[in-house]
């Protein structure tokens, strides 16, 4: 698809169908809304951390889409736009930021390290390129178990970098483990842009001397994107074998709430991206194209979008935190004595100096 949202090759066309492209269309505007509303509410002081995917949106549901529900899915952290094609609610989402008693996390994790078994999405981790041996590691396990499922692990170009991308990558490849390996390059990892990163072309021109096969796609062409993986899926699934796709596409948002982009790029350049080549906007006009789309209806849907998110925000700042026992529990299936000592511990210590501590916003255990 071009930057006007006409299909260049009708053979590449993957004729998903109104409702298919409605659905994709509203989950990157929905993502992109609930971005805008947390951000502004790190910037506010009611949550911690937050990071968007500004930019990035067609990686995400482009990919998903072309997965099998089974499937399962690692990811590095920008990844929010997967998670909410397979089903993860706007409560979930919005009460994982807040660490609230109702957090599928428990309150454990910094915002935006989701994790949702029912949806197949393992837990995110902050330390870099963790998730990527870990990945091949379940792949083998499917591989051995002759399930018709594939692994799908996602990371950055920074990522890319370190030794466990390499362990990954050759142990995937010896062991024929059926993974893609899906690397959302958006040209920067933090401050450090991708002509600092590698000298060679990129990351998918790795994949051949691991003996992989690889493919580069157009990151903000959302149909082309869900073709790659699609295609990597028949390939891994079918063969066993793991497939390398790198995603061109670019960072338009700071890298986290902690960063403040504009002391190492330029605003004109992010305004290129953001004005010329948006994955939302080249979806749009595909849609307007086909008669599917028009301002009435985008300004309906920012409206109804904008409402849900600010709702969900209310609900979840009214609700307590976890009771201070969810720290400790799961560590083990059983709480050995010497984790129960140190519960109590904690729980005599705050007791005793329950001025120091805003008890009353946690549920009580
Ligand atoms: C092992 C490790 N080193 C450094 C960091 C700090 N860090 C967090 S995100 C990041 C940049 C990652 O960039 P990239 O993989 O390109 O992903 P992006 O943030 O661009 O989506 C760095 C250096 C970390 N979390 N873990």
């Amino acid at each position: 698809m071009n930057r006007d949202g006409n299909i260049i090759d009708p053979s590449n066309d993957p004729k998903l169908g109104q409702d298919e492209i409605t659905k994709l269309y509203k989950g990157m505007t929905l993502l992109n809304t609930m971005d805008r509303i947390l951000y502004e509410s790190q910037r506010q002081g009611r949550i911690s951390f937050y990071m968007t995917s500004f930019g990035e949106e067609g990686t995400h549901f482009g990919s998903a889409a072309a997965l099998h529900p089974e499937d399962l899915i690692y990811g590095q952290y920008r990844e929010a736009g997967v998670l909410m094609y397979r089903g993860h609610t706007l409560d979930q989402f919005v009460n994982q930021c807040y660490g609230n008693k109702n957090d599928v996390t428990k309150g454990r994790q910094m915002p935006v390290h989701y994790g949702q078994k029912n949806l197949n999405f393992v837990s995110i981790s902050s330390p870099l390129a963790t998730q990527l041996p870990q990945a091949v590691g379940s792949a083998y396990a499917l591989k051995r178990s002759q399930k018709e499922i594939c692994v799908i692990c996602y990371f950055g170009d920074g990522a890319s970098s370190e030794g466990d991308a390499h362990a990954a990558l050759n142990f995937a490849a010896t062991l024929n483990c059926p993974i893609i390996f899906f690397c959302r390059n958006n040209g920067y990892a933090i401050s450090t842009p991708t002509h600092e990163q590698y000298k060679g072309d990129g990351v998918a021109a790795r994949g051949p001397a691991y003996g992989i096969p690889s493919i580069r796609v157009d990151g903000n062409d959302i149909l082309a994107v869900y073709n790659v993986t699609k295609a990597a899926r028949q390939l891994v699934v079918e063969e066993s074998k793991p497939a390398l796709i790198e995603a061109m596409t670019y960072r338009i948002g700071h890298h986290s709430t902690s960063d403040d982009s504009s002391a190492y790029r330029s605003v004109d350049e992010v305004r290129f991206w953001h004005q010329k080549d948006h994955p939302i906007s080249r979806l749009r006009k595909y849609m307007e194209n086909q008669g599917w789309w028009d301002d009435a209806r985008e300004k309906a849907w920012k409206e109804e979008t904008k409402k849900q998110v600010m709702q969900t925000v209310v609900k979840a700042e009214k609700l307590k935190k976890p009771p201070i026992d969810e720290m400790l529990n799961d560590v083990y299936d059983v709480m050995p004595p010497y984790i129960r000592e140190q519960l109590e511990e904690i729980k005599s210590h705050v007791e005793q100096y329950h001025e120091h501590y805003p008890l009353d916003n946690f549920e009580k255990s």
